[in-house]
Order: structure tokens, then sequence, then C-alpha cells
């Protein structure tokens, strides 16, 4: 490899952060089922213990998302003893995922319920989740949000939007000025006839309404196959509310399976477009990346491990597109030279150089090799799998 390109991976990498989501180590599964692993994270402090190996081995992962629920059992009060994880494990709180979607009130929706009381009830959980988040010092509240419904003529979906505007503007007014709402687009499930916040779209004009600290974030498996990523993602860099990604792979719909795993070259795409942008804007694009993926079959950690990496990869790799020719053959409709810009830079091998980065790093070469060498796998099944017996499998 070319002294340029390598220059060119190893700088690309010096930047490349991405967030790691908590849930990801735990025991998930579908509708019908999950197949518990007797090493699987159940508490939060064995999710930010195993976070804290993966951020250990790769370097690049000093953040992990929290979903409240799930990893702050005990609300504005569990902020204590998060902080003390993220310092005995050296990885950080990041993103602060409200869940409105799992209670029992929640049945007919949480911002887009018809019952006042349970939208206070939802923009409450928020309010609360924003607190949080400024006590663990972490910029990002995180909304997805699961409203809709399942069948044609059972919900208002304008009067809907105006709850949802008001609820999201209340909490954009919560807000401290370092903090960012990002709010999070998804076309269907759970809800199968509509869904309130169903596209970009619709996020962006939330996300506006809402006030300047709500920016849109792209979940890469909440698209329809057809759609074109790379594009959405084009426009709301233009539109600067672009704020983040939860990235993913799937086959069908929004399987949640390890990035780059189906299509490696669509995560490559979105990178260019951001790339592209940073290039022609000659600034950086203020953009959270982020991990959202539901392991079910593979080892947790590893599965983690290889995301991370093939992140690193897939970021270097558009990092080498040539954009100064790029421009000149796009100017000239040159098609065949401007794709093969794209083809040649996604079709270079670029993990000796990464294995240089990491070794310039004092970072293991092969993160996934020192992970299966450390022992680690083999002491927290020990340790936990007692514990993940008594874990239930099935769906009903
Ligand atoms: C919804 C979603 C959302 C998370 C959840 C775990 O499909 O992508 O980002 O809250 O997965
Ligand atoms: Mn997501």
């Amino acid at each position: 490899m070319d002294a340029s390109t390598g220059d060119k991976v190893f700088a690309s990498l010096e930047t490349f952060r991405i967030e790691l989501p908590s849930w990801g180590f735990a025991n998930t599964g579908t509708r019908f089922g999950k197949f518990i692993q007797p090493a699987a994270a159940t508490t939060t402090e064995e999710k930010f213990s195993d976070a804290g190996q993966v951020h250990l081995l790769t370097g690049v992962c000093p953040t992990v998302a929290l979903h409240v629920l799930w990893d702050c059992p005990h609300g504005v009060q569990s902020t204590g003893e998060v902080k003390d994880f993220a310092r005995r494990y050296g990885v950080a709180p990041g993103s602060i995922n409200p869940n409105l979607f799992q209670d029992q009130e929640y049945k007919y929706g949480s911002f887009g319920n018809p019952d006042p009381s349970i939208r206070k009830r939802a923009l409450q959980h928020t309010k609360d989740s924003i607190e949080i988040a400024r006590r663990l010092k972490t910029r990002d509240i995180s909304f997805w949000v699961a409203d809709g419904s399942n069948y044609p003529g059972t919900a208002n979906i304008r009067q809907r939007r105006l709850w949802f505007e008001q609820a999201l503007q209340e909490a954009h007014r919560e807000l401290s000025p370092q903090q960012r709402m990002l709010i999070e687009y998804k076309p269907f499930e759970p809800a199968f006839y509509h869904t309130d916040i169903a596209d970009w779209g619709m996020a962006l004009l939330l996300s506006r309404s809402a006030g300047p600290r709500a920016k849109v974030l792209v979940d890469t498996g909440h698209h329809y196959a057809a759609q074109n990523i790379e594009q959405i993602v084009a426009w709301l860099l233009s539109e600067d509310m672009l704020g983040g990604f939860h990235f993913n792979d799937r086959r069908y719909a929004d399987d949640d399976l390890t990035m780059g795993s189906i299509d490696p070259y669509q995560v490559f795409r979105i990178f260019h477009e951001i790339h592209f942008f940073e290039w022609e804007m000659e600034k950086r694009a203020d953009i959270a990346y982020m991990v959202d993926q539901s392991h079910n079959l593979k080892g947790k950690i590893e599965a983690m491990i290889q995301t991370v990496t093939i992140a690193q990869q897939l970021f270097a790799k558009a990092a080498l597109v040539d954009i100064k020719k790029l421009a000149t053959a796009q100017k000239n409709c040159d098609l065949v030279g401007a794709e093969s810009l794209l083809q040649d830079a996604f079709a270079t091998d670029v993990r000796p150089a990464i294995q240089d980065w990491r070794y310039s790093k004092g970072l293991p070469k092969d993160p996934m090799e020192a992970f299966r060498q450390s022992g680690y796998l083999e002491r927290i099944t020990k340790e936990r799998t007692a514990k993940n017996a008594h874990n239930v499998s099935s769906y009903a």
C-alpha cells in the first residue's frame, strides 16, 4: 500500500469513534424466543465490563449507549452507580435512550396516546431521562418512539402528530445548552398499519418544530429494502439535520444483524457521502456513530468486536475515495470514471494499514484474537452461568 493511502487510513482512524449499545451484550431474541448465552450480561455493571473489554481491545468505542429502563433500574438514582461503573471499566455513558414502548400503559401509544395522563407519563419519563443525561454529563438523548396503529381508521394521525410536536417541544425546553435530542424514525414494527415517526421527513419536521438542538437519527435497519439510504443521509447533511446513526445490517427488515454482514457496500456509500460533505464543506460533520444490534446467535462480545473492526475498515475505505478526481468526473459526466473511484477504494484491502495503526497506538493488531487469548470469556462464563440459567427463553 503506497504511503499516501496508508496516511489516509491512519488519518481516518484517528477521528473515528463508534458507540456500543449496552443491550448488545444482553440476552435478546425475536418474538419467537431467545437463545440464552451463559456469558451474556444481565446487570448494568456487566454491560459496562463487556463494553470496557471491547474498548480496551479496539481503542475506538469509549462510550456505551444506555437504555433507561434496562440500565437505570432506579431512574435518576441509578446515575451514581453508573458513574462508578464508567470509572471501573474505562468506558463513559453515551446516548441516553428513554423507553416509551415497554410499559403496559403504552399499549395505545406514549406521546401519541389519546389518554392525556399517559402522554403526561411519557413526558415525565422523558424529563427523567434528560436529567439522567445531565447528571452523567452525556450529550445525546436518543428517542425511538414505537407509537402507531395496527388497523386503518383506528388512529387520528394528524392529531397524534400535534401531540408529538407538543411533547418534543416540551422535552427540548428541558435540554441544557450542551445537550441534543436525536429523533429516530422507523417505518413499521411493532406497529403494522401506521407508525407516527415512520420516515426521515417526519423525523426532520418533528426535529425542526422541537428546536435547534433536535436532530435526526438514521438507523440503517429502518428503511424499506429499495430505499436509497445514502441519499437520505446526503439530504440530512445538506439540511444540517443529521445527528447520528444506529448501524446494523439486514436482509429483509429491521433484522439488527452485525454491521456489514449483508451489504458492506451500503455502509461504505453512507461513509462516502459524509467524507464528500466534509471535503466540500471543509468542516467535520457533528455525527454520533453508534451500533444498534441484537446478537441472537453470535457470541455477544465477539459480534461487537467484529462490528467495530468492520466499521473501521469501511470508514477507512471510504476515506480513500479521491474526491477531487471524483468531483471532476461528476462535472464531466464521466460515469465509469466516477464509479470506479468508489469501487477501487472499496476494493482496497485496508486491514494491514489498520493493524499498523493499532500497533502505533499500543493496541493489539488483531482484537478478536487478543480477546480469544484473554480468558475474559471463560471468566465471565463461570461468573454468570448460574444467573443466566434462570433467564426465560420463550416468547409466550
Ligand atoms: C428500535 C431500535 C431503537 C432501540 C431499539 C433497541 O428498533 O432501533 O433504536 O431503542 O431498537
Ligand atoms: Mn435503533
